[in-house]
């Protein structure tokens, strides 16, 4: 009996040290096919909320043809947490300068990454579509 526990215990845990995706909360979009989290589609995120726990690394994926960015909100992110934006920009005005000039943007098959070191809600958007709402946001939970 106690061998058995032994032997399930195991198995799960293999079978999520298999998948970044089962160790996290989030369950990635379904346009990501394995290799994202969060998918961008013409015209919106998926999925628009995605969990994950602290230190988790998110990747968004361009599954569409359309160009777009993640830009975070400045103004909503936790105390504490670093800013980020596809493109590389410290801060949420300089994205939106940036954009000006194409900076930042992700076309087709593009990926960014972030790393959430902070517990918290975090929204963003793509700036191109911010007018057809295309918004998200990752909660990050200790
Ligand atoms: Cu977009």
């Amino acid at each position: 009996m106690k061998r058995r526990t032994y032997l399930a215990g195991l198995s799960g845990a293999g079978a999520a040290g298999l998948s970044g995706c089962l160790a996290s909360i989030g369950v990635a979009g379904d346009t990501c096919d394995g290799d994202c989290d969060i998918g961008m589609t013409a015209k919106d995120f998926d999925p628009q909320q995605y969990e994950v726990s602290v230190g988790t690394t998110v990747t968004w994926k361009n599954t569409s043809s359309k160009g777009h960015t993640v830009t975070a909100y400045g103004g909503r992110l936790p105390e504490e947490a670093a800013y980020f934006a596809s493109g590389g920009f410290d801060s949420e005005p300089a994205a939106r300068e940036g954009w000006k000039r194409n900076e930042g943007v992700l076309t087709s098959g593009d990926t960014y990454e972030h790393t959430f070191e902070v517990a918290g809600e975090y929204g963003y958007v793509c700036l191109p579509h911010e007018n057809g709402g295309m918004v998200g946001t990752v909660v990050v939970t200790e």
